[in-house]
Parts: structure tokens; C-alpha cells; sequence
């Protein structure tokens, strides 16, 4: 043998593979599935980085262990390829996105095959592929005649650098998540999802669905969508109208008798109401309000110091009906609850440091279990405990029970109502950019002159309140050729400049598309049913490949989805499933996410740092094997850890151990008992650590198992074989060189997985004590089996034992296996 050469024999399966179609997609009668997904990659110009190949050996090991066990497996690849990058690209450089994507999946993909993932390319599909933008936007009209799509004139996250409005989510300590530019508000006409119509459902369907998902995740998704059990109450402004009544949302309906003033947003219209009202009060409360509109919510929530002024009205106390002054402040965000909160500075804390500020009354309304409520509060008192002050029929009941009854009274006096609010947000799902599926809506245009054309500018209106979905069978709205990609001054996006595709006549009547693009996120939402049928072009997923495959059984992705694209796939998918659309309510049953793979510095890898390592250098150095078997060897999937190249060379040598065994084995030679049970053992523990995805475990059983199996003189077949397909999900060029060497025809991607025998994994010799007239004197090895002459013999050739035995007579020899050996002697 010449050795074990990495790049020639790689070269060769891959090849082999690919002529073959060994992993085209099966799908049998009566067989179970697994389907196993990656998050795909959005093609960037700096092409993968080793943090890629960590997530996608590990589900590539699971895709590879889950075929030879027999299952019709799903393992799909493609590009998430819209998007803000390429565009910048393109602005900076002139050339089109659409080149810039293709190169980029060009080099993404050759990358991702020279890891030898096991991925059915023939289902390779791109976001921006023309098939793909079709059901996409076909999805957007279901949104839309379902009602969950709508225009509205929001506040929006403006960023004029990007010329674009983000979502609260791509907004990060003020600037933006992509390049760090700064975002201010402004209100803009934009197309919104009503994800919040889904924020029941998303919140607890992930429990009731018992999905498989990191507790880290789970909880990340919850605190987003931000449920709060509660009660909406009403206080009647004095001398108002009946319109005038403020409405709080509070979490503590049973602090109501200690609310000692009412608070409104500086954005609520009340406010403006009053600041337009002549009087003492007027200049601070406009000035105010106008203050507050430069913050963002960031700048309010984090403050140091509570800011604030004293409207000069006062509203009504639903159950006393005292009166309580209504102030404004902006600590009191216009976009929670209703934009109004009862302040109880005896058990809130931002109500308690207002109240100290402006000299606000501080009435304890609950006092904690067992103790006393004090007249001077040092600071808020947050806990449940019981109610005091409160009056007959409150005071005495603990947290909960006040809250019942509080809620009660409210509603006899029609002052109230229990109420959830969330903290989720509706969805901002418009783009002012070129590079995304242009959302398929137009509108009606109304020309000044009848007999204008605005496509050549004549003067005309667009009626942006009669918004029309294009007709299923016009889909896709293909992006029309642009050679300038700068996004300008007007909001309405470049699109809006290129006139010839903006406007259309149909029966006598021109119309203007709409000319925002949809934000990156949307061809995530669904990528995964359109694997499951890529070629449809009649529906975005056949009912029978949904039934199929459906829901992905292996998620594998970084935690950086935790909330975003994780949130809105599901709220796309459950959308679809109250369509009829789907058959799950829940997209993904078992998530996993890599941990990230820092620098061998120890820092996170970065090109300003220097400590980026390019997956390419490690696989013409060592092979793909090396790196697939590396990055899994490095510790626990989900870990985060440094990488050390030098330590490749360990990896490098078990294969090299590993490929020379293939040309020693014997086929006359028999096992050995000892490297039976290794053998059994083995099988046992790969087999476990691929069940919980432990593959470092995995590796080391079969690093200990290879250096048994090269110690033999004469070295059987069964063990070496068997260690060929236990290593092949992992190091799979490898496993079938070795395969191949031992005299076996073609892949053993489906040869089915060794099987082990509980039985001979124990040991099958113990070690026993040897008793003389009942004292131990001297130990012995003893097979098992063996029976009782021979382990008489054995413990009488024991030295230690024979200075007690020797020259006298043996009375008697007791042998209970596994528990005594007794030697009865005479004087
Ligand atoms: C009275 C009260 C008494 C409150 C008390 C708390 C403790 P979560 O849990 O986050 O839902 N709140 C309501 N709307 C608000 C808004 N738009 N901006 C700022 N604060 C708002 O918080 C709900 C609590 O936050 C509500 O309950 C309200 O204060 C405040 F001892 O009402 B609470």
C-alpha cells in the first residue's frame, strides 16, 4: 500500500457519490423517516468558516447513521441568498446581485462538497430562484386574504445609511444589526404581518407540541412574546367625555386601593388632547411631549433618572372614586399594554422613585406574609404577600386571591376586565431595497391628465389605500433590471424609480406596483417544506410530500435564530396549518444548536483579529475526514471551545491507524474473547452516542477499539469491518475505503448498522477470592464458564494459596460461581 492519501481518496468517493446519486432521496412504502435540516447559509463573499462545517457534520453524521438504520432520510441544502450583502456589494462595486449571489453559492457549495456531506443535491434551491420567489409571494397572498397582512402608517426604524426600515429585531443598542448605522424613528406607510395574532399560540404551542428544543431557546422565545396575565382598568377623566377614559394595563390588580397617581405615554392622544388646552400646565406638558419623541424606547427604559410632568387633570379611582392626578412620562411606552399604567409607588419600583422625586404619595397595599406594613417604606415592596389598607372584603387575602377579587368588583362596576398583553410586535415586513421578492400588490393610479402615461412621469396619483394582490396566476413579480442600486431619499424604495416596470395599464386603467421588497427573513420562513418538494410547480408543497416528510425531525443551527428566524417560521407555519396547508402545528420537533468555535486565541474569530481559520486550508492540509472528525472530537456538540490546529495531528494519526488496518486483516483469523467484548462494547457505545449526538464520546470509544485492533498479530475481519462502518457518519471517505479494501462492493451508506449483543459485552472473566477454612488467602482469575475442576485446579496452583494447602488433605471444595471458592483442609 501506498499510504493513506487524503486528497486522492476523497476525490475518489466523492465522486463516486455523486456518479452514483448515492444520496438521492428515497421514500418507501412503510419505512419511518427522518429529516434532518441545517440551517442554510446565507453565501457570503467570505465563503464558509469553520463554524459552518461543525453544525453541518454533526447533522450530515446524524443523516449518514439514520440511513443505515434503515430510515428514509431527508438532507437537503441550499441558499438563503437575498439580502442586504449582496446589494451593499453592489452599490460599492457595480456588479448586479444576482452575479455576486451566483458566484458566492458557486464557491459555497464547492466548499460544502468538499466536506463530503451526504446532501441530496438534486433539492439544491436558492431564495432568489424564480420558482422559489413564485411561492413565496403566493404565501404573502394567503397572508393577505387572511387578513394577517396589512398597510399601516407605523413609526419605523428608519436607517438612512441603508436606506431601508428595520425591525425592532435587526436594531441592536440603537443602530443596526448589519453594518452599525444609526436608526431613527419616523412614521412611514409599511406592510405589516400580524404575528401578534399568533402570540398565544406561539408562546405555548411549543410546550403542548413537546418539542425538543434547548430550555435556553424555549425560554428566549417566551420572554419575546412576553405574556402578562393582568386587568385593563378604567379611570374616568374629570370633566372629560366618556372617549376621555384612561385605560391602564397592570399585572397587580390587587395593588388598586395604592394607586396614588395615573400615568399616560407622551405619544398617547390624551396627551396631546390636554397640551392643547390652555393653562398653567400647557408649556411643560408640549414641550415634554415633544422632548420624548427624539428618544427611542431604549434611551426611555434605560434612563437614569425618571423624567416627567403633571398634565393638570385628574381622573376618577374606579372602586373610591377619589381623585388621582394624571401625569405624563415617558417610563410609560406607548407600545405595551394600552399606553397607560396606574402607579402604585409602595410596590413598583419605577413608580416608587418617580414618587420620591415628585413628592407623590406612597400608600402599602400589601404587606409580605407574616410581616407588618410600616409607615416609611424604604424602597418597593415587589413581592405577593397579603393585602392590607385595602378596605373590608380585600384586606386579609393573599396576592392571588385579591387579584380574583378586585377583577370581580371592577367588572360588576364595569370598570375593568382581566387582560393579556404581550410584548411581541406586530411585524414590519417591508423593505425600500432591490434585493428581496418585491411584494405582489399594486395599486390604482389616477392620472391628472387622461390621457397621461406615468410611465414617461406624466402627473398622477396612487391611491395606496385600495392595495390589490396580483392573481396567483401572474406569479412570480419578477425584480426588474436595474443598474443603479442606490437606495435615495424617497422611502418608497429604488424600485420606485425604475417606471417602466412600477406601472402598468390594464382595461383602460393604470395601476403602480407596490415597489417595497420583502426583508430577508421571508424565504427562511418556508424553505424547509419546499425541500420536501422542490420541483412543484403547481403548489409550494404537494399534500403527499408534506405527509411525508414533514415536520423536519433534526434542526441543527446557531443560537443567534433563537428568537428571530425561529419565531417568524413558526408563526409562517402555523399560519399554513390554519390554512390546511400542514399537517403539524409545529415546524421543527428537534432543535439543536452548535456552539461557537472560537479562535485559538480563545476569542471570537474575526478578521480584524487575525484568528480566522478557512475550512479550505484544513481540508487540502488533512482532509475533509480530519476536519469533520476534529471539529466533532473538540468536546460536546453544543460547547463552545478554542480550535488548536496542532491538535488535528491526533485525529490524523487515528486515520491513518484506522486505513492501515484495512491491509492486515486475516479472514482465516477468529476473534479473541477480549476483542469480542471490545467489539460488542463498541458497537454499543457509538451506537448510545449517536442517540444523543455525543460524537466526541463516539470518536474516543473507536480511537480505543482502533488501537486494540492494531496491537493483534493476526487481525480477524468482523471487528475491522464493523469499525469501518461505526467510523463512516464521521469520517465517511474513510469508512468506505476501508469497506472497500476488506473486499466489499460499492457504498456502505446502506449497509445496515452493526448490532451488538448485551451479553457479550460483560466481561467474562471475574476476579475471586480463594478462601482456606473460610480465609481469604490469595485471588484468582476464573472464566465465567468455567467449571468446577478447572477452578479447583486454578486455586490450588495458586502460589499464595498453596502455602496454605500444601501437604494436607482437601475435606472439601466449595465453588459457588461468581461468589465463593472454598478450600476445606484437614491439620
Ligand atoms: C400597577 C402595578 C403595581 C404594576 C405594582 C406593577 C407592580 P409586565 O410584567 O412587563 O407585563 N406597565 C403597563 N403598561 C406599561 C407601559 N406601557 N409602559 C411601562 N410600564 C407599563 O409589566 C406590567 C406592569 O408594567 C404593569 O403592572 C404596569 O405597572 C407596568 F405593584 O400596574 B403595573
Amino acid at each position: 500500500p501506498t499510504g493513506y492519501d487524503h486528497a486522492a481518496l476523497e476525490f475518489k468517493w466523492q465522486q463516486y457519490w455523486r456518479e452514483q446519486r448515492t444520496f438521492a432521496t428515497r421514500r418507501r412504502e412503510g419505512k419511518e423517516k427522518k429529516y434532518v435540516l441545517d440551517m442554510f447559509p446565507y453565501p457570503s463573499g467570505a465563503g464558509l468558516h469553520v463554524g459552518h462545517p461543525e453544525g453541518y457534520t454533526a447533522s450530515d453524521i446524524m443523516a449518514r447513521y439514520w440511513r443505515m438504520c434503515d430510515f428514509d432520510v431527508l438532507h437537503p441544502m441550499g441558499w438563503d441568498a437575498f439580502g442586504l450583502p449582496a446589494e451593499q456589494h453592489a452599490i460599492n462595486t457595480g456588479t448586479h446581485p444576482e452575479e455576486t449571489t451566483k458566484l458566492n453559492i458557486a464557491n459555497f457549495k464547492r466548499q460544502l462538497q468538499s466536506l463530503g456531506f451526504s446532501y441530496d443535491w438534486d433539492r439544491e434551491l436558492a431564495t432568489t430562484d424564480e420558482g422559489y420567489v413564485k411561492w413565496t409571494q403566493w404565501i404573502f397572498v394567503q397572508l393577505f386574504r387572511k387578513g394577517l397582512a396589512f398597510q399601516k402608517e407605523v413609526l419605523v426604524n428608519w436607517c438612512p445609511e441603508l436606506g431601508t426600515v428595520l425591525a425592532n429585531e435587526e436594531i441592536v443598542d440603537g443602530v443596526s444589526e448589519r453594518g452599525g448605522f444609526p436608526v431613527q424613528r419616523m412614521p412611514l406607510r409599511q406592510w405589516i404581518l400580524q404575528i401578534t395574532a399568533y402570540a398565544d399560540k406561539l408562546a405555548a404551542e411549543l410546550e403542548e407540541e413537546q418539542v425538543e428544543w434547548p430550555e435556553g431557546t424555549v425560554t428566549m422565545q417566551k420572554s419575546w412574546i412576553g405574556r402578562s396575565e393582568g386587568a385593563n382598568i378604567d379611570f374616568i377623566l374629570e370633566g372629560g367625555s366618556s372617549e376621555d377614559t384612561v385605560t391602564v394595563f397592570t399585572t397587580r390588580p390587587d395593588t388598586l386601593m395604592g394607586v396614588s397617581y395615573v400615568v399616560i405615554a407622551p405619544e398617547h392622544p390624551l396627551a396631546a388632547k390636554l397640551a392643547a388646552i390652555e393653562g398653567d400646565h400647557q408649556a411643560a406638558l408640549v414641550d415634554y411631549i415633544d422632548a420624548a419623541s427624539r428618544r427611542s424606547d431604549l434611551e426611555r427604559t434605560a434612563a437614569k433618572s425618571k423624567t416627567g410632568v403633571f398634565t393638570g387633570a385628574m381622573v376618577r379611582h374606579p372602586l373610591s372614586d377619589e381623585k388621582v392626578p394624571l401625569w405624563t412620562s415617558d417610563y410609560v411606552l406607548s407600545t405595551y399594554g394600552t399606553g397607560a399604567v396606574m402607579a402604585v409607588p409602595a410596590h413598583d419600583e419605577r413608580d416608587f422613585e418617580f414618587a420620591l422625586k415628585f413628592k407623590l404619595p406612597i400608600i402599602q397595599v400589601v404587606a409580605p406574609e407574616g410581616g407588618q406594613s410600616s409607615n416609611e417604606l424604604e424602597e418597593a415592596f415587589t413581592g405577593p404577600g397579603v393585602c392590607v389598607n385595602s378596605g373590608e372584603g380585600l384586606d386579609g387575602l393573599s396576592t392571588e386571591e385579591c387579584k380574583a377579587a378586585v377583577i370581580r368588583q371592577l367588572q360588576e362596576k364595569k370598570r375593568g376586565e382581566s387582560k393579556v398583553s404581550y410584548k411581541l410586535r406586530d411585524w414590519v415586513f417591508s423593505r425600500q431595497r432591490y434585493w428581496g421578492e418585491p411584494i405582489p400588490v399594486y395599486f390604482p393610479v389616477t392620472m391628472e391628465d387622461p390621457t397621461g402615461d406615468p410611465r414617461v412621469g406624466d402627473a398622477h396619483t396612487i391611491d395606496y389605500s385600495s392595495p390589490q394582490v396580483v392573481d396567483e396566476s401572474e406569479l412570480p413579480v419578477r425584480l426588474p433590471e436595474l443598474e443603479d442600486f442606490k437606495p435615495g431619499s424617497d422611502p418608497q424604495g429604488c424600485l420606485a424609480r425604475v417606471l417602466d416596470w412600477r406601472f402598468f395599464e390594464r382595461d383602460g386603467h393604470w395601476f403602480a406596483r407596490e415597489t417595497n421588497t420583502m426583508p430577508q427573513w421571508a424565504g427562511s420562513c418556508w424553505y424547509y417544506l419546499r425541500f420536501a418538494d422542490p420541483h412543484n410547480q403547481e403548489a409550494f408543497i404537494s399534500p403527499k410530500a408534506e405527509r411525508d416528510w414533514l415536520p423536519v425531525d433534526l434542526y441543527v443551527g446557531g443560537a443567534e435564530h433563537a428568537v428571530l428566524h425561529l419565531l417568524y417560521a413558526r408563526f409562517w407555519h402555523k399560519v399554513l396549518y390554519d390554512l390546511g396547508l400542514v399537517t403539524t402545528k409545529e415546524p421543527f420537533k428537534k432543535l439543536v444548536h452548535q456552539g461557537m468555535i472560537l479562535g485559538a486565541d480563545g476569542e471570537k474569530m474575526s478578521k480584524s483579529r487575525g484568528n480566522v481559520v478557512n475550512p479550505d486550508d484544513i481540508v487540502r492540509s488533512y482532509g475533509a475526514d480530519a476536519m469533520r472528525l476534529y471539529e466533532m472530537f473538540m468536546g460536546p456538540l453544543e460547547a463552545v471551545k478554542p480550535w488548536q490546529t496542532e491538535q488535528i495531528a491526533g485525529v490524523v494519526r487515528f486515520q491513518k491507524r484506522v486505513y492501515n488496518l484495512a491491509g492486515r486483516v486475516n479472514k482465516a483469523a477468529s476473534m479473541s474473547d477480549e476483542t469480542e467484548r471490545l467489539m460488542h462494547q463498541t458497537i454499543r457505545k457509538v451506537s448510545n452516542d449517536m442517540d444523543t449526538m455525543s460524537f466526541n464520546t463516539a470518536i474516543s470509544q473507536l480511537m480505543v477499539f482502533s488501537t486494540h485492533l492494531a496491537s493483534l498479530d493476526d487481525l480477524p475481519e468482523e471487528p475491522v469491518s464493523n469499525l469501518a462502518l461505526l467510523l463512516s457518519p464521521m469520517a465517511p471517505h474513510l469508512g468506505e475505503e476501508v469497506w472497500q479494501t476488506l473486499g466489499n462492493d460499492g457504498s456502505l451508506a446502506y449497509v445496515p448498522w452493526p448490532k451488538y449483543d448485551e451479553a457479550k459485552c460483560v466481561e467474562s472473566t471475574v476476579t475471586m477470592g480463594v478462601q482456606v477454612n473460610g480465609k481469604v488467602r490469595g485471588e484468582i482469575q476464573v472464566s465465567r464458564e468455567a467449571d468446577e475442576a478447572t477452578v479447583k485446579e486454578l486455586a490450588l496452583s495458586n502460589v499464595k494459596v498453596a502455602k496454605f494447602t500444601d501437604g494436607k488433605e482437601i475435606k472439601k471444595f466449595i465453588y459457588v460461581p461468581g461468589k465463593i471458592v472454598n478450600l476445606v483442609v484437614g491439620k
